[in-house]
């Protein structure tokens, strides 16, 4: 009986001093002692620590010292610091415990996604969007820039993109955030916001579908040079740009120029989803091709006038991101995969093997933050499944890959906030809030170390957290329900 008592005191022990650091580090060790929060902390560049975004954090007594190897590593740090400092203080403490944390990224690349094309969001809002993701270890944002229902970012070859692009009626009768575009000036300065945050800006320039906005802008880029106004509802149009016109892909390479140069992220994100390709099929060049070449299919179109992209891309020295559509048959070697329809799971995974493709893992059973998080809990969304936060939290992105192939394939996680019925910024960190500190636990921190019921007992702080820097979220009232029911 005696043992037990003693085994009982020392695993509840070092529990009660838990740290409520998210996502959780991958080494923690806990010292004998406590250190003052007004100690001062020293810095050391460590060349020992191999991973860019490494660190260590170790307080002892009477000091405490981050060691770091570059500045994304001694960001991280502070932000694991800041997040134990904030819990201390909520805590009713005015000391740190001592300990060691000694911690990584698992994958290289953790990102959310934001849709400023089907509501506008202004600079500010999406500054916001970056402080918070940053804390939570968050290294890219995706932006989705263009779509059938806006063209949200300044060409100066093309300004009709925004002058008509950027500005609709209406979206499904709503008169919210409709209209607005960024200058590539803005735009430069948000880059280099979200860099000193150890944040990438990716931009998406989709196509050749999703591409409404632009036709409406200039309807040669149509294969019937079809006029059309820009989409105010939701769902996917057929109003390809088309694959057959040389002015197609002087376009593309003239839009990607021009981003390349405002974004210096190396990936690009090409788009390439939800493409139906009715309307190539009907142009002259694809009817004479089929006739020379009667087994032909419009995905080969597809996947040749990805080719094409990419060749702009390659000419400013970027990577392509690729939306995968599994029945396009051949997509450039060194694009990166994202994994994003339901069910397809199996298929990617096999085909980035064969195909010896990296993959981001967004797959809408755990990674679509436009899903509502409990059933009924939001209107007007009814199609959609529902993504709860324990499901966000059993992600795994390596699904059931070996460790060697985690490594070969498996280059990061996204989650997608889409936005036709994200309408403003309240909407968005609700949507966000708490799934992303799950999702961040699945980027950052490997297997062993992550545990739900850990986590659940961390989100009491993050809440609060996030409450105090003004962030809306959705409160997790499901998990209240759990822990009233078992007393
Ligand atoms: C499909 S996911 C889309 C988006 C929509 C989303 C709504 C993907 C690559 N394409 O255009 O916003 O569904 O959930």
């Amino acid at each position: 009986m005696k043992k037990l008592y003693y085994i009982l005191l020392f695993i509840t022990l070092p529990l009660s001093a838990q740290i409520k650091i998210i996502p959780q580090p991958n080494e923690v060790t806990y010292h004998k002692g406590s250190c003052q929060l007004s100690t001062q902390i020293t810095y050391k560049q460590d060349n020992l620590i191999t991973n860019p975004e490494g660190y260590q954090l170790v307080i002892k007594p009477k000091n405490i010292t981050i060691k770091y190897a570059t500045d994304a590593g001694k960001f991280y740090a502070e932000q694991s610091l800041k997040q134990l400092k904030a819990q201390v203080k909520l805590e009713g403490k005015n000391a740190f415990p001592c300990l060691t944390i000694t911690d990584a990224p698992r994958f290289a690349y953790r990102a959310l996604m934001i849709d400023p094309a089907r509501h506008y969001w202004k600079i500010s809002e999406m500054k916001q969007y970056i402080d918070v993701m940053a804390q939570y270890k968050f290294n890219y944002l995706h932006l989705h820039l263009t779509d059938d229902q806006g063209w949200r970012i300044e060409i100066k070859k093309y300004p009709k993109l925004t002058e008509i692009g950027s500005k609709r009626t209406d979206f499904e009768g709503s008169k919210r955030n409709n209209d607005g575009f960024y200058t590539q000036a803005e735009m430069k300065e948000l880059v280099q916001y979200a860099l000193e945050r150890n944040v990438q800006l990716v931009p998406e320039f989709d196509v050749p579908g999703h591409s409404d906005a632009a036709v409406a802008a200039y309807p040669f880029l149509s294969c019937n040079d079809t006029i059309i106004g820009v989409r105010t509802t939701a769902g996917v149009s057929k109003n390809l740009l088309c694959f057959a016109k040389p002015e197609v892909y002087t376009f593309m390479d003239d839009v990607i120029t021009e981003l390349s140069e405002v974004f210096p992220c190396k990936y690009f994100h090409i788009g390439g989803d939800e493409a139906p390709t009715d309307k190539w099929m009907e142009h002259p060049e694809a009817k004479r091709l089929l006739q020379a070449n009667p087994s032909l299919k419009a995905q080969d179109l597809m996947s040749e006038f990805f080719h094409k992209v990419n060749s702009s891309l390659i000419k400013n020295g970027k990577q392509p991101l690729i939306w995968m559509e599994l029945d396009i048959p051949n997509y450039p070697q060194g694009s990166i995969m994202y994994l994003w329809r339901y069910r397809t799971t199996p298929q990617v995974l096999e085909r980035a093997k064969k195909d010896g493709f990296k993959v981001i893992t967004s797959p809408g059973e755990y990674a679509y933050f436009d899903y509502p998080q409990a059933k009924d809990d939001l209107p007007n969304v009814g199609w959609m499944p529902t993504l709860t936060l324990q499901r966000v939290y059993e992600f795994n992105p390596a699904f059931n890959l070996t460790t060697e192939e985690e490594k070969e394939y498996i280059f990061g996680v996204e989650a997608t906030l889409w936005g036709e019925s994200v309408k403003d910024l309240f909407r968005a960190f609700y949507m966000t809030y708490p799934r992303a500190l799950a999702l961040s636990e699945a980027g950052w921190t490997q297997m062993p170390q992550r545990n739900w019921q850990a986590f659940i007992e961390k989100l009491d702080f993050h809440l609060q957290y996030l409450l105090k820097q003004g962030v809306n979220y959705r409160p997790p009232v499901e998990l209240s329900q759990l822990t009233n029911s078992k007393q």
